[in-house]
């Protein structure tokens, strides 16, 4: 069965209620979850006058398709009751899917690798507890490799 990796950010309410709440949630939609990082406190990126975020990756299996996936992981944040305030505001879930065994996929909805994790230290940070040597399939890097690169990148600013 293919393996997925997924991120989990919230930054409003209660941060780890949420986190757990979609955890439980995506169960619910028949996704087999195999291995949850720590959670992590973060600095916003992008958008930074708003709260701190907490992170975190999972891997899961799932028998469908990655569209399918998607499709869930819609649905769980619509379950929680998202509403977009603003364009990369602050959100009580957000879940990303950010690969999807080797498979590299460019369509209109998705992209996978998701696009910029490279560059993002909160995607990096929790996935590398769960995820060191997998590669990253249009990278081909390890996902320690890139986070090691990007802390150097970052250190030299
Ligand atoms: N910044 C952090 N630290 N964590 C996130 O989950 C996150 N999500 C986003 C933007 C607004 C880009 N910044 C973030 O979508």
């Amino acid at each position: 069965m293919p393996i997925a990796y997924v991120a989990l950010g919230s930054n409003l309410g209660n941060k780890k209620e949420n986190l757990l709440q979609a955890i439980e949630l995506l169960k619910n939609h028949g996704v087999n979850i195999l291995a949850v990082s720590s959670f992590l406190v973060t600095k916003p990126y992008g958008v930074t006058d708003q709260p701190d975020f907490l992170n975190g990756a999972i891997k899961l299996e799932y028998d469908k398709s990655p569209e399918e996936l998607l499709e869930v992981l819609l649905a769980v944040e619509q379950e929680m009751g998202r509403v977009r305030l603003r364009h990369w505001g602050e959100r009580i879930i957000d879940l990303d899917l950010l690969l999807f065994g080797q498979e590299v996929i460019e369509t209109k909805n998705l992209v996978v690798p998701h696009k910029d994790m490279e560059n993002r230290e909160f995607v990096l940070a929790p996935l590398a507890e769960i995820a060191p040597q997998v590669v990253l399939p249009n990278r081909n890097e390890t996902i320690e490799k890139l986070l090691t690169n990007l802390r150097k990148r970052d250190g030299e600013k």
